[in-house]
């Protein structure tokens, strides 16, 4: 089984995370592993603590000679900003007089829920763990069942399909999600410059007003062949169990699995997805097709060799720059809602930190199905689930 867990602080000394399971003899490009991590702190409408830190994956165990060992991975990433707040967060019990309180807490935040049941005096405590800022942790996870998927040829993307009031109103194909992502400058991470131009207005005007703006990401699994999951038990349900992963990010308010949403306003007729059984054009060998897929590639909680496509859709980040209506912590004084600093817009950074969590799913899945303690015998196990699909 693969497991994770991720621990640490926004303002930190550092994000760890904590990943086990893994079979040995993945190898490790730990200059993918800190792309990831980059492409997570990339995007238009990004907020200054971006400009702090430069967030690297410090490698201190379960990986040897560039291969993983079968032991746990621990990972370690520094938080720069740390220098700021040693004296604000110390772990000894410090000077009271230098905590930095946050008075008031954000409406959408975990900031007043987190406070009542923690039982803390202010917001603090609750906005340093509850930060999104934990999601380089997943992504550093998430890196690493990317690592294990390469070695089955499975690979995870996302990209932009929304922002605030500017949608993609195409498909894209996975060659475009390939390019959109391969670029060292990132704006919003759509495959469509007319569009990504419009978002970018989206997000332009969010900044004018002090506002912030939220959208959808699309996260793409190519290359998963089908039997992944089963109906057999709910929690074993692919669909069930990627929703779930997706959710579990900050700020994810619906998962979407293919165009869920569309079929439930369509006939059915219009919305499955016909069977077909024909060679592909590129010479690949004959196989069950499907002309569309408005499925996301899972039937009954089961991969069927489509591509898997999972949307999230995001609320607006929940500090504002104009902040809405909160009240003191302390007095119970009416007031405006605490605010040191934001981000406007995080569609593209959420599609990173989703593809991570989707990675890290699948990966288990895989994991369940071919086992192996070693890269090669989940090779060959995969290998041969492979020749038995393409006999069917
Ligand atoms: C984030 C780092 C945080 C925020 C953001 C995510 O840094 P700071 O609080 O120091 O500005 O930019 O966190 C939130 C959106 C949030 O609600 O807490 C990151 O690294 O992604």
């Amino acid at each position: 089984m693969i497991r994770f867990s991720t621990a640490g602080e926004s303002h930190g000394e550092a994000l760890t995370a904590l990943v086990s399971g893994l079979p040995a003899g993945v190898p490790v490009d730990l200059d993918f592993v800190n792309r990831e991590l980059w492409r997570r702190q990339q995007g238009y409408g990004r907020g200054g603590r971006m400009k702090i830190e430069t967030d690297k994956a410090h490698v201190l165990s379960g990986v040897r000679h560039g291969q993983t060992i079968g032991a746990p991975i621990a990972i370690e990433i520094v938080n720069r900003d740390w220098k700021n707040w040693e004296e604000k967060l110390p772990v000894g019990a410090g000077d009271p007089a230098k905590h930095q309180a946050v008075a008031s807490p954000r409406p959408g935040h975990a900031d007043l829920a987190g406070a009542l049941k923690y039982n803390f005096p202010d917001a603090r405590y609750v906005l340093e763990r509850a930060s999104a800022r934990e999601t380089t942790s997943r992504v550093a996870a998430g890196a690493f069942a990317k690592l294990m998927l390469r070695t089955l040829g499975i690979e995870v993307l996302s990209h932009a399909i929304r922002v605030g009031r500017v949608e993609l109103e195409r498909s894209a194909a996975w060659d475009e999600i390939v390019a959109v992502n391969a670029k060292d400058e990132v704006m919003l991470g759509c495959v469509d410059p007319a569009t990504e131009a419009r978002m970018k207005e989206e997000v332009e005007e969010a900044a004018r007003t002090g506002d912030t703006v939220g959208g959808v990401f699309e996260v793409v699994v190519h290359g998963v062949p089908a039997g992944l999951g089963t109906y057999v038990n709910w929690d074993e349900r692919m669909d069930g169990l990627l929703a779930m992963a997706v959710m579990s990010l900050q700020a994810v308010k619906a998962v979407e699995i293919g165009r869920g949403v569309v079929a439930a306003e369509t006939f059915g007729s219009r919305v499955h997805d016909p069977i077909q059984y024909a060679a592909e054009p590129n010479g690949q060998p004959t196989r069950f097709t499907r002309p569309q897929n408005n499925a996301g590639g899972i039937e009954g909680g089961v991969s069927n060799g489509e591509d898997i496509v999972v949307r999230g859709y995001l609320k607006p980040i929940s500090t504002l720059r104009r902040p809405l209506e909160s009240v003191r912590f302390d007095t119970r004084a009416s007031t405006s809602a605490s605010y040191e600093r934001s981000d406007i817009c995080v569609v593209p950074a959420a599609g990173v930190a989703a593809e991570a969590m989707v990675a890290l799913t699948i990966a288990g899945l895989a994991q369940q199905k071919f086992g192996g303690d070693s890269a090669l015998e989940m090779q060959r196990n995969f290998a041969g689930y492979i020749e038995q699909i393409r006999r069917y």
